[in-house]
């Protein structure tokens, strides 16, 4: 209840175009890698070796899919994300654990990636799925934000691994665990059945409320 109401209130009151501050370059901060660091270190021995084979080759494996809510399902590679417009961003990333950080940071525009896919007129959210097992998700508001992006870079270089590389989202107007690193799969739908139990780490059941708007 208490997440539909700060939902519904923030959305209300606040214009979802607002922009995070932006901050220079001298500004960067140390950033501590924090939740997963190392899906190559994972218990399962499978995903571990998987993650260490794709990363040992520079990621030119990994691969990206989108999936349901658009005309041109499809898979993306880290290069054809690469080759969709970039932004880059110096923001705060702000944990629910009380932490902040700001970095450089290097992507696409979640909006041209979803173009490129075709979302449809009815798609209102979109839900990401992780290497390591999250999966958690935006609405479109967030999703088309411009300074919503599925990132590769962090601080001139690529996205390390302990920040989730070869890609995570950046989603500067909501609390950290938003964020989601090492991206395998995006699922846009109408609404959020299906997804409302379980959702990784970033469980309503754990305390993590689905909206978490700053
Ligand atoms: N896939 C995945 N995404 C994740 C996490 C994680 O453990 N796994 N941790 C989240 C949390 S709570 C935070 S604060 C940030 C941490 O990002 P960092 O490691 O770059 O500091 O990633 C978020 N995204
Ligand atoms: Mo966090």
């Amino acid at each position: 209840m208490g997440d539909v109401f700060t939902y519904g209130a923030q959305r209300t009151l606040l214009s979802g175009r607002g922009l995070a501050k932006e901050y220079s370059r001298k500004d960067i901060s140390s950033f501590p890698a924090t939740g997963t660091t190392d899906p190559g270190k994972s218990s399962d021995h499978k995903s571990a070796d998987d993650y260490r084979r794709m990363r040992a080759n520079g990621f030119a494996d990994w691969r990206v899919s989108v999936e349901g809510l658009v005309s041109k399902p499809g898979t993306f590679s880290i290069a054809d994300v690469k080759r969709l417009p970039s932004r880059i961003q110096v923001t705060r990333h702000s944990c629910e654990e009380g932490w902040s950080a700001i970095a450089e940071w290097t992507g696409a525009p979640l909006s041209a990636l979803l173009n490129a896919a075709g979302m449809m007129p009815n798609a209102r959210i979109v839900n990401f799925h992780t290497f390591d097992g999250w999966t958690d998700g935006v609405d479109l508001l967030d999703a088309l934000h411009p300074q919503t992006i599925v990132a590769y870079g962090m601080n001139g270089s690529d996205l390390p691994v302990g920040h989730g590389g070869p890609l995570r989202l950046r989603v500067p107007r909501q609390l950290g665990y938003k964020s989601v690193k090492y991206i395998t799969k995006l699922t846009v739908t109408d609404d959020l059945k299906g997804f409302g139990k379980g959702l990784g780490s970033a469980s309503p059941e754990d305390g993590y409320s689905w909206y978490a708007g700053i």
